[in-house]
């Protein structure tokens, strides 16, 4: 922390990551202000109770404070360009997210998955089966745990979701086990191109000792890398020596390492292809961590899956509904409809889908549409973006209007797949939030019908 102490310092941005900034600040006697451009974020009296010597900014960005600064702490969901904020920051000041200032404190092995899907799933497991096999392990990130707020714990091992806004800002991550699950286009409206989000992506592997990548999505290899560094893939397809990978015997698929069988698809519960490779991806992770393979694979099965992805919901009408609103880009809901389909067998499959896209291209979901959904209801801002690839969409303009639509032309056997391909801040809190509504709305109908 010598690059903090008795510097202006600015803690920008008041939601989780702030306050475990304002509370690390706090524990080694630093004082510091906190901007926030939104009005109420945190209540000015406890704020002055709790930092007395501290002061808080909120409801617009007060550029003459950021002129000052000589540290900026940034969260991860201010983009600085786009804010008109990078213009006033001084050339000296020094700007870090708190992952970057937790790598610069650590001194315990740190594994980092990144990827435009799957993060949360991989890291949840993987520390799922660490904590199994007896490991003391730390999972923060992305993933709604401030990482700063980890450090105190005492844990043998950090497992971390990164995302892209974090890794923008990061130079001193030294990871054990490093991995980009994927690239498909998200947050594009901030990084502009796909190329330019993939290398953001892509530093994860910067200084790390065991690179993982996925041998089938080109834009998660490694470039620049050190001689000292693993490379270690996984993929659909059978693998090389030392690598993780698919074998397909009669339509069975096993989880394979090399030449060694590990387990069948089929005795593990997260159903799709997209979450053998999840699986494959902790399997090289925990490795990293010289974890035994062995040992893993033993638990894999008792890891159910997270809530919104995927996630089927409790009826008794005989139809799958099934809750994917955390696929809020065009990739999760291409992994979904792709990871269905095998499973139709003449069935329908019913989509609600749309959102906010976030500047995404959504033709890779037309040749899909095309050949496994009956039909579509399409909501949201950028319902007509959806809309115009295929005629078998209709627009509506709630969940629960999808919901009832969908109800009266399901028959027993088909699926309906809340997997919207866009964010859920038009219309939704979060995707939570989107994901508990058509919960509730497919409850409410189904009373309704009884
Ligand atoms: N703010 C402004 N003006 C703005 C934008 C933000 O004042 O234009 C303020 C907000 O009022 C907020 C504060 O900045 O109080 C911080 O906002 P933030 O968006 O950085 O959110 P945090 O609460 O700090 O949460 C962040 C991550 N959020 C984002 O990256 C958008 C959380 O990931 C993460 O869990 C948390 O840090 C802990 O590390 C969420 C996310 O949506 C789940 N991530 C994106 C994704 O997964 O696609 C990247
Ligand atoms: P993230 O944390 O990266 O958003 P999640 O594990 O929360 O990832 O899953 C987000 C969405 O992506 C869900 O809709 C899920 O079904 C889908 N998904 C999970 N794993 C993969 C994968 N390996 N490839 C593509 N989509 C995936």
């Amino acid at each position: 922390i010598a690059t903090l102490i008795n510097k202006n310092i600015i803690v920008l941005g008041a939601g989780l990551t702030g306050i475990s900034c304002m509370r690390f600040l706090k524990t080694h006697g630093l004082n510091f202000a906190v901007i926030d451009s939104r009005d109420n974020t945190l209540n000015p009296a406890e704020f002055s109770k709790d930092y007395p010597q501290c002061n808080l900014y909120q409801g617009e960005w007060h550029f003459d404070l950021i002129e000052k600064a000589e540290v900026i702490l940034l969260s991860p969901g201010i983009n600085i360009e786009a804010q008109g904020i990078a213009k006033h920051i001084n050339t000296n000041c020094k700007v870090m997210g708190d992952v970057e200032l937790f790598c610069q404190i650590n001194e315990k092995p740190v594994v980092a998955v990144t990827g435009s899907n799957g993060k949360s799933t991989v890291v949840s497991l993987l520390a799922h089966v660490g904590k199994a096999i007896g490991k003391n392990v730390g999972l923060g990130g992305n993933i709604g745990v401030p990482v700063l707020s980890q450090l105190t714990n005492n844990v043998e091992s950090f497992i971390l979701e990164l995302s892209s806004f974090q890794l923008e800002h990061i130079s001193s991550l030294k990871a054990q086990g490093a991995c980009v699950l994927n690239v498909s286009d998200d947050h594009l409206d901030r990084h502009k191109t796909l190329a330019n989000y993939a290398i953001i992506k892509t530093q994860i592997y910067n200084q790390c000792q065991v690179a993982v990548f996925n041998r089938q999505d080109n834009l998660t290899r490694v470039n620049n890398i050190n001689e000292a560094t693993q490379l270690v893939s996984f993929g659909t397809d059978e693998p090389s020596e030392g690598d993780f990978g698919l074998k397909n015997e009669h339509g069975e698929f096993f989880l394979m390492q090399g030449t060694k069988v590990l387990v069948p698809l089929s005795q593990l519960p997260l159903a799709g292809l997209h979450n053998a490779v999840n699986y494959l991806a902790v399997l090289a992770l925990g490795q990293s961590l010289s974890w035994p393979v062995n040992d893993m694979l033993l638990h894999l099965q008792s890891f159910n899956g997270l809530a919104h992805r995927c996630q089927r919901v409790n009826t008794n009408d005989g139809i799958s509904w099934i809750n994917d609103s955390k696929a809020t880009n065009v990739g999760a809901s291409v992994a979904a409809i792709t990871g269905l389909a095998p499973t139709l067998a003449g069935k329908k499959l019913i989509l609600i889908a749309g959102g906010e896209g976030k500047g995404a291209d959504f033709s890779p979901l037309k040749a899909l549409f095309a050949e496994h959904v009956s039909k579509i209801y399409v909501l949201g801002k950028d319902r007509a973006k959806i809309a115009q690839l295929s005629e078998k969409t209709e627009i509506v303009n709630t969940v629960q209007e999808a919901v009832e639509h969908a109800k009266k032309i399901a028959c027993e056997g088909d699926i309906v797949l809340l997997s919207p391909a866009c964010a859920s801040i038009d219309m939704f809190r979060n995707y939570e939030e989107r994901g508990q509504t058509f919960v509730n709305a497919i409850n409410a109908n189904i009373r309704e019908a009884s």
